[in-house]
């Protein structure tokens, strides 16, 4: 029997989860749960490369790891566990980070973007050593899949170029990790400004669906979602459809159907106000599961930190070994088990 390839990802507890997370991200961690070795971390150490409130951090992480469950991972098949429960990611951050030219990470765009939004001189060093960080969560699992929206196409590369200068320097360590960004849903646009990503960070109120929104509010932020002035309801790329193209995209990744499936369904519809209902009854559709069994997590704080417990204990097993062998190939001096 061949031994299952490795897939590890990770969401920030920096917000409410958006459906972007949930089309670009989770719902790939689930359809590979059952062919993969895999681990899934809610990444609190990136959280705070930007101002957490320590209570609400708390209350996230909670909440994150409830609906990485609730939207199906199975804590039997994956290892879920909180990131800082996992000393190693911090330890081999800061080797890989002295390993980083500083132009690497000024190039990023999350870095660019992020820095952009607070005063020159309140930016965390946190914030541009991010990548580095991001690859040591993958790199010590040996991780040879990463599922991840196409925001992350770039910090993947960077972690790939980590790793390949690592096992120039020091010998074959680290699997070189791939990206896996789906078809559909890898880039879900701001309902309220279709030209720009939907993030859960962002505060305005008609921005972003969250997983956890009632039907109501999904029904009203769907509703008065930017679109054009015409009427036509097809894909495409020109900048003036975006909204509507936004809105095509949503309803494709959750109904699992092609472009031209899509576009038949909505042949006949009056409107935009049509293509809206539609797409916010489908969300509320397929959320609703996920709410409910949110909702019933989170009544039993006990039963999440022990899985939490037992997924970190699995992800030491495999992160440990990793950075053990890195410790010894650069140098680092083992220390005596104490008498
Ligand atoms: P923040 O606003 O706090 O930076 P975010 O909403 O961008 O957060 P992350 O925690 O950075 O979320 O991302 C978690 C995962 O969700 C990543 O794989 C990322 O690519 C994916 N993702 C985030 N936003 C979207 C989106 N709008 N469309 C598709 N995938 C997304
Ligand atoms: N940087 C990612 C979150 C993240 C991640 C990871 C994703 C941190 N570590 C490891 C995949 C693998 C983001 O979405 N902003």
């Amino acid at each position: 029997m061949t031994a299952k390839k490795r897939v590890l990802s990770g969401i920030q507890p920096s917000g409410s989860l958006t459906i972007g997370n949930y089309l670009g991200a989770l719902k790939q961690w689930v359809a590979r749960q059952d062919r993969y070795d895999c681990f899934f971390c809610v990444v609190d150490m990136h959280a705070i490369t930007v101002p957490q409130n320590a209570d609400d951090l708390r209350h996230k992480t909670r909440e994150v790891a409830a609906i990485y469950l609730a939207a199906g991972l199975n804590p039997d098949k994956a290892a879920i566990f909180v990131q800082s429960h996992v000393a190693a990611h911090a330890e081999l951050a800061w080797i890989l980070t002295c390993m980083t030219p500083i132009g690497w990470l000024q190039r990023m765009t999350q870095f660019k973007d992020k820095s952009a939004k607070q005063q020159q001189d309140s930016i965390g060093t946190g914030l541009l050593n991010y990548p580095s960080l991001m690859a040591a969560d993958i790199l010590l699992y040996q991780a040879h899949e990463v599922p991840v929206g196409d925001d992350q196409r770039q910090h993947l590369e960077l972690t790939r170029d980590l790793a390949q200068r690592f096992n120039h320097l020091y010998g074959e360590t680290f699997v070189l990790p791939e990206a896996m960004i789906p078809e559909a849903g890898a880039r879900i646009m701001g309902l309220d400004n279709p030209t720009a990503k939907m993030s859960k960070s962002d505060e305005s109120e008609y921005h972003a669906v969250y997983l956890l929104d009632t039907p109501d509010v999904i029904r009203k932020k769907v509703m008065k979602s930017v679109t054009d002035s015409g009427r036509d309801i097809r894909f495409s790329d020109e900048p003036e459809k975006a909204g509507v193209n936004n809105l095509l995209t949503i309803y494709q990744a959750f109904s699992g159907q092609s472009r031209e499936a899509v576009e038949a369904h909505f042949a006949s519809a009056r409107g935009y106000g049509d293509l809206k209902k539609g797409v916010a009854e489908l969300i509320i559709e397929h959320l609703r599961p996920l709410q409910e069994t949110h909702h019933r997590l989170m009544h039993e704080p006990g039963y999440l930190d022990r899985i939490l417990a037992d997924g970190a204990a699995r992800a030491h097993a495999v992160a440990d070994a990793t950075l053990a062998r890195v410790k010894t190939s650069i140098g680092f001096l083992p220390p005596l088990a104490s008498s």
